[in-house]
């Protein structure tokens, strides 16, 4: 029993580490959209699907794309990544999803 308490701790802080490395991985991209929108809410959301932070919406595709860089949040404001009618920039400022058709 003790040893199986030992395992589930082990493990838990295992997937911890791993977490918060990823989320880490993703910051200075994270950091260069707010360098360009001063003030925004900028979160992992924004270039990942909800709980799927493995793959890309369509503006972390478009990010991506363009060289994931601060030139690159730039280069991508005036286009309309998710094709709700609102441009990538007018949604960051907004507070809504670039990259999520229904938040607009
Ligand atoms: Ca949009
Ligand atoms: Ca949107």
């Amino acid at each position: 029993m003790k040893k199986k308490i030992v395992f589930l701790g082990v493990f838990a802080l295992v997937l911890s580490a791993i977490c918060i490395s990823t989320s880490f991985a993703a910051m200075p991209d994270a950091n260069n959209v707010k360098q360009v929108h001063e003030g925004a809410t900028v979160g992992c959301t924004v270039c990942h699907p909800e709980g799927n932070f493995k793959e890309l919406n369509s503006y972390g595709n478009a990010y991506n794309d363009a060289g994931r860089s601060v030139d690159a949040v730039k280069a991508i404001d005036g286009a309309d990544s998710d094709e709700d009618g609102v441009s990538n920039y007018d949604e960051i400022k907004a507070g809504t999803n670039p990259g999520d058709a229904e938040s607009n």
